[in-house]
């Protein structure tokens, strides 16, 4: 059985593209004096590129009215992500972004069972720390065995460089893990380290083509519409660490 859960943190922890990065993104570029504004289904195709500022050096290669140089580019694009992460900051902080549902109670009972906890995200360390201290309050970081952010990973995902230092911080072997993503990049990445992964879809991902996964479903708040079919129980049941369990060990007979 798994004795780790690896959790993600953008789209997993709680819907935090739309209404929180993409916004401080747009907020930077206000403030940057920039005409650049990333609406909401273009931020969908921006989010192929995992990393705010690998985003933003995308983005700007195609800019006629970015600055010429590759230097200088790499100059703005850390500038504005700074500042959009300030931003962000600010805005999770205010009580902005609610964790999705379900989770709460899956930490809780995680917890309460001995299942280890890690974030593996390749999301800016700042970020994580402003969302988790307003879900979970100043001593979040004691809550977790392991936590690693983009700055430990120069690979973003789907690269597997986040969960192998998971693993290694929690020096476990990947078939005692179990991570939870919400994208193609990050189920990629988890099954690169050789961990599952169950997909809880998000916002920007709900359509997407997974591969791979344990199972996949829209969310840990319903039993409805997870493939493979969760436990019957009524649909609104949230899915808890016995039915994990039960997918995990599933695979495990039938692999
Ligand atoms: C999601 C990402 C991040 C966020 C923005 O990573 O790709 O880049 O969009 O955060 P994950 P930063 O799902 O692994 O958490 O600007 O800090 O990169
Ligand atoms: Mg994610």
């Amino acid at each position: 059985m798994f004795k780790a859960l690896l959790w993600d943190v953008d789209g997993t922890l709680a819907e935090t593209e739309r209404d929180g990065h993409r916004v401080a993104f747009n907020l930077a570029f206000e403030a940057f004096g920039l005409p650049w504004r990333w609406d909401e289904d273009g931020y969908g195709v921006l989010l192929n590129v995992t990393g705010g500022r690998e985003r933003l050096l995308h983005d700007m290669a195609r800019r006629p009215d970015a600055p010429a140089t590759a230097g200088e580019r790499e100059r703005l694009a850390r500038a504005l992500h700074q500042r959009k992460n300030a931003i962000y900051g600010e805005l999770v902080r205010d009580g902005g972004i609610p964790l999705r549902e379900g989770v709460m109670p899956l930490l809780r009972e995680c917890r309460e069972q001995d299942v280890r906890l890690a974030i593996t995200t390749t999301t800016s360390r700042a970020n994580v720390e402003a969302l988790l201290q307003a879900h979970e309050g100043t001593r979040w970081r004691d809550r977790f065995d392991a936590v690693v952010c983009g700055e430990d990973t120069p690979r973003k995902k789907p690269d597997p460089q986040a969960h192998l230092q998971t693993l290694k911080a929690l020096a476990m072997n990947p078939r005692d893990a179990l991570a939870i993503e919400d994208s193609p990049p990050g189920a990629a990445a988890a099954r690169g380290a050789g961990i599952d992964v169950v997909v809880t879809r998000s916002h920007y991902f709900d359509a997407a083509r997974i591969e791979g996964a344990l199972a996949i479903g829209p969310g840990l708040h319903q039993r409805r519409g997870w493939q493979p079919a969760a436990q019957d129980l009524p649909g609104d049941t949230p899915i808890d660490l016995a039915q994990l369990r039960s997918w995990f060990e599933a695979a495990r007979a039938h692999p």
